[in-house]
């Protein structure tokens, strides 16, 4: 057999047709989704339940046969097996216990105590393992350390990351602990997921663009690179995706300065700019803008070919600039596969 085509795009191969995925492809937009969701209850119970997880993980390979499936799961789900509270609130979304203080750091779990927790999700992976498609890849995935530490300070999302950036300010010796203490732990959960069956795994920094100057270096470039090296030592030929969301310039090296084999791009950068910028030095994912899936029409089909056309010269795998949101009309992205691949 071939091997896959989003791993060969990983490996710097050019292809006629990009492959293509989604992010947030398993999500509300969905009734099958929704449906699956109301059954386990509510969406934690989903996320720890392996076989319905597994099962909302397969529902959009099924639909619109994407060449990967990323794991269901939640970024969130590791500061919770670090020993912090976790709930959604219906209708507002993640809530945490806060972290700001010596003693709240001291507190959490060692980066070996993980796997209680989250046993369930590799339980998941080895599901999807056995019953994806042999086509298809299997994505698992991780939050960034900069990006899980916002959540876990402020106890919730935050528009603009102010309490994460107040405890850098002032406790620096904290917010740097609680950082590492992430990224050891995340090194320990993405590995179990590779030995479970996954077969490339993704680093959502969804927060790195409000970190600026120095503080990117220091907090969305080094933690990745110290991630991806201590895995590329456990598992040599694993393929990794980084994710730094509305790193704007700070795009441009990311892939040399961490190790990661592709840089995912987001829609505040234009795909000409990526495709000059970044794509010259290895494979890029994205970017078409995920509200096109909510409004469709001419607009759809003349950006889905322009990010096609744009990075058609380098590795590419063609992705959304952002997860797919709730409001997304599912046959949008039917016409977004059909342009893409040339139907
Ligand atoms: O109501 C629901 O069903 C919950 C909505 C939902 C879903 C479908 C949440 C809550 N998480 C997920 C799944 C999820 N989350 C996946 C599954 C795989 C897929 O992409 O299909 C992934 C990769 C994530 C990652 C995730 N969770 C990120 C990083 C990516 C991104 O979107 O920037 C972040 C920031 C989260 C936190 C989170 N989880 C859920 C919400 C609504 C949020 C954002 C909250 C906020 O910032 O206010």
């Amino acid at each position: 057999m071939t091997e896959k085509t989003i791993l060969r795009a990983l490996r710097g191969e050019v292809l006629p047709t990009p492959p293509i995925w989604m992010m947030r492809q398993a999500g509300r937009y969905l009734p099958e989704y929704r449906a699956t969701r109301a059954h386990a209850g509510d969406f934690l119970s989903l996320c720890y339940n392996s076989e319905l997880a597994a099962e909302v993980t397969l529902q959009p390979i099924r639909r619109y046969g994407f060449d990967a499936a990323i794991l269901f799961a939640d970024i969130l789900l590791l500061p919770q097996a670090l020993g912090a509270k976790l709930w959604f609130e219906n209708g507002e979304g993640p809530r945490l216990s806060t972290l700001t203080t010596p003693a709240e750091l001291a507190a959490l779990r060692g980066r070996d105590d993980i796997h209680d927790t989250l046993a369930p999700i590799y339980e998941t992976v080895k599901i999807l393992a056995r019953e994806l498609p042999r086509e298809t890849t299997l994505i698992g995935f991780a939050g960034a350390p900069w990006t899980v530490a916002s959540y876990m300070i402020a106890g919730r999302g935050t528009p603009d990351q102010a309490p994460a950036h107040a405890l850098k300010a002032a406790d620096r010796a904290t917010f740097s602990g609680l950082i590492d203490v992430i990224a050891d732990a995340t090194v320990e959960y993405l590995s179990c997921q590779v030995q479970a069956g996954a077969e490339v795994v993704k680093l959502f920094d969804s927060w790195a663009g409000s970190l600026k100057g120095q503080d990117f270096t220091d907090f969305a470039v080094k933690p990745a690179a110290k991630i991806i090296a201590a895995l590329k030592a456990r598992h040599p030929s694993l393929p990794i995706i980084a994710f730094p969301r509305e790193a704007g310039d700070g795009y441009i090296g990311f892939a040399q300065a961490t190790g990661a084999d592709c840089v995912a791009i987001d829609n505040s950068v234009s795909p000409e700019w990526a495709a000059e910028k970044v794509q010259l030095t290895g494979c890029v994912q994205g970017n078409l803008s995920p509200e096109h899936m909510v409004t469709g029409g001419e607009a759809l089909m003349r950006e889905t070919r322009r990010v096609v056309d744009a990075f058609a010269k380098g590795p590419h795998i063609f992705n959304l600039g952002h997860g797919i949101t709730p409001d997304a009309n599912p046959d949008n992205v039917t016409r977004m596969i059909e342009a893409v691949r040339g139907a």
